[in-house]
């Protein structure tokens, strides 16, 4: 029979892989996979609890909070806090960045960017939603850390993961060194090594876009919508639309079956829908060590500047035969 290999053996057993491997690290993905569990826990049960729909307060994008968005926010920071190897945490639910001032936590040396529940507004109806992380080293030496700690290239992370909550729950992530996958067992309560060394497919056929914005699309994008949706044997196509709208699970499937993500600037969201500190930069990291690609349409995501906390990228990712071609639609639409 095969060895069960859980996420904190697996944790310990790479460390040495890593150039921060003095345990720290280790602890926080350990406090992070924590957390997911008890955040995976209210999110199966929540039907029954009345952790269901909105909390009535919004966050600094304006958006209705969902109460279990408010729940995984508290719980992944509480994790955080108590585990001392954090010292700032910026979180998607939180205007400012939130400093863990604990005696310990104020000296620690990583910094955690979080969507603590991405996809919330498909909880009331039972579609998988997830958490994403991204991990940085602060910059700063001395003092408190700050803010500029925070915004750093996402080519400085030095891991990134998100959980899923699905059909099952399964942690995926990445310290610099190929992705790996974690399925949670609930009958022995601990994330089991089931997805070693992901890869992504060089290419797929399935583009994921929330097509219903098509008239509020630039030209590049329409085109290349028109290019999947033609009829031509040698590339498969025409293309499978599948678009969940909830960022985890499309990206997911097309990590797993090969395909394309595109969230690009609209008319109604000049640059873009999603963030880049805790949602398009760990996922573009994610991808890439699975062997993909993540653009804004031109650059790298992973190289864009970060100026602020809530700062939004349009975003290309996945397969990257896809993506480059999308880019070839983006760049003759000059
Ligand atoms: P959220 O962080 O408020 O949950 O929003 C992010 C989500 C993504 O998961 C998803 O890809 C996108 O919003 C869907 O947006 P839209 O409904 O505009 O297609
Ligand atoms: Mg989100």
């Amino acid at each position: 029979m095969a060895q069960i290999k859980t996420l904190g053996q697996f944790i310990i057993e790479n460390q040495a892989d890593h150039p921060y491997a003095k345990g720290e690290l280790s602890r926080l993905l350990r406090d992070i996979g924590i957390a997911a569990k008890i955040v995976n826990r209210e999110v199966n049960k929540a039907g029954l609890v009345d952790m269901l729909g909105q909390a009535g307060s919004t966050n600094i994008q304006g958006e209705n909070q969902q109460k279990l968005d408010i729940y995984a926010n508290e719980q992944f920071i509480a994790a955080l806090k108590s585990g001392g190897e954090c010292c700032i945490v910026a979180s998607e639910e939180n205007e400012e960045i939130v400093m863990l001032d604990t005696d310990v936590s104020l000296h620690a040396k990583y910094i955690v960017a979080i969507d603590p529940l991405d996809g919330s507004s498909n909880i009331d109806v039972n579609v998988s939603v997830g958490t994403i992380f991204s991990i940085y080293r602060r910059q700063s030496t001395s003092g408190r850390a700050t803010l500029d700690d925070v915004l750093q290239k996402g080519v400085n992370q030095v891991a990134a993961g998100y959980v899923i909550y699905g059909t099952s729950t399964m942690l995926v992530y990445t310290t610099g060194k190929g992705v790996n996958g974690f399925t949670l067992d609930p009958s022995i309560g601990e994330f089991c090594l089931s997805h070693p060394n992901m890869q992504i497919p060089k290419t797929g056929i399935i583009y994921s876009i929330n097509e219903g914005y098509y008239v509020h699309f630039p030209q590049g994008v329409k085109s290349y919508i028109k290019y999947c949706q033609v009829e031509d044997d040698s590339t498969h196509r025409p293309y499978s639309s599948r678009y969940v709208g909830s960022m985890i699970a499309d990206l997911h499937r097309n990590m797993i079956k090969g395909g394309i993500f595109i969230y690009p600037v609209t008319a109604a969201a000049p640059d873009g829908k999603l963030r880049l500190v805790y949602e398009c930069n760990p996922m573009s990291f994610i991808i890439e060590q699975a062997g993909g690609r993540a653009t804004n349409g031109k650059k790298r995501i992973l190289e864009l500047d970060v100026r602020s906390l809530h700062q939004r990228t349009p975003i290309f990712i996945g397969s990257e035969q896809m993506v480059l071609k999308a880019e070839e639609f983006m760049a003759d639409a000059d």
